[in-house]
């Protein structure tokens, strides 16, 4: 069932102008993952960020959730023309984590939890951009959607927000991550359809 029907062609719905170029309305939340779910406990949980010369802030779950959180209520857009509209998140904004780590890199690899890998310039995870988010809808992000905690970069497509988010490491040089490699626009903006690394 089209559950955007009717309206949602006509020229007034509501989400007129948030649904980018190639893209479909879903209420479903489908689950994309290249791998088996990682389980990780809270207890042993832990994000860092590594600047170039090796030095690392560090946080707990206990730190991370001390932190000042936000609500971000966002539209995510995945690559396989997917979107979703007003999507509610809770989590820390990456630039008070940003914040820790004195760094003079252009670009950042962010490494999950299993394995899995994205590359994104630095500023677009700056500003209010990004968030490690750990609720989604009001409730612990479940493991198939990357909790215990997940990147959410929302104005890029969502193979950037990687699940089971472990950390971030800066980089002079872009690197490809694992996506990237495979044949995936290398930054992946949705209303310019950076699709593949042929767009
Ligand atoms: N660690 C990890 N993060 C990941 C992935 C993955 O396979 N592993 N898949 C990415 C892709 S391709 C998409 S579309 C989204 C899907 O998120 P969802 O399963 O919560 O919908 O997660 C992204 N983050
Ligand atoms: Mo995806």
């Amino acid at each position: 069932m089209n559950t955007f029907s009717p309206g949602f062609h006509g020229r007034t719905h509501r989400f007129e102008g948030r649904l980018p170029p190639g893209q479909y309305p879903t209420e479903d939340f489908p689950v994309l993952s290249a791998g088996p779910t990682p389980r990780v406990s809270t207890d042993s949980w832990e994000f860092s960020i590594t600047a170039e010369d090796g030095t690392a802030a560090r946080w707990t779950w206990e730190q991370m959730m001390a932190l000042p959180q936000e609500e971000p209520t966002v539209d995510i857009h995945c690559v396989t023309r997917w979107s979703k509209f007003d999507t509610r998140w809770q989590g820390v904004p990456l630039d008070a984590l940003l914040d820790a780590v004195e760094t003079s890199g252009d670009f950042a690899m962010v490494e999950s939890y299993g394995g899995y890998t994205t590359n994104l310039p630095l500023e677009d995870l700056q500003d209010g951009k990004a968030w490690l988010v750990h609720s989604f809808d009001g409730y612990p992000l479940s493991p198939e959607h990357g909790g215990p905690a997940r990147l959410l970069v929302p104005h890029l497509y969502l193979w950037k927000s990687a699940k089971w988010v472990k950390g971030i490491r800066m980089m002079p040089q872009d690197d490809p991550g694992f996506w990237e490699s495979a044949g995936y626009h290398n930054h992946g903006d949705p209303w310019r359809e950076e699709r593949s690394w042929t767009d």
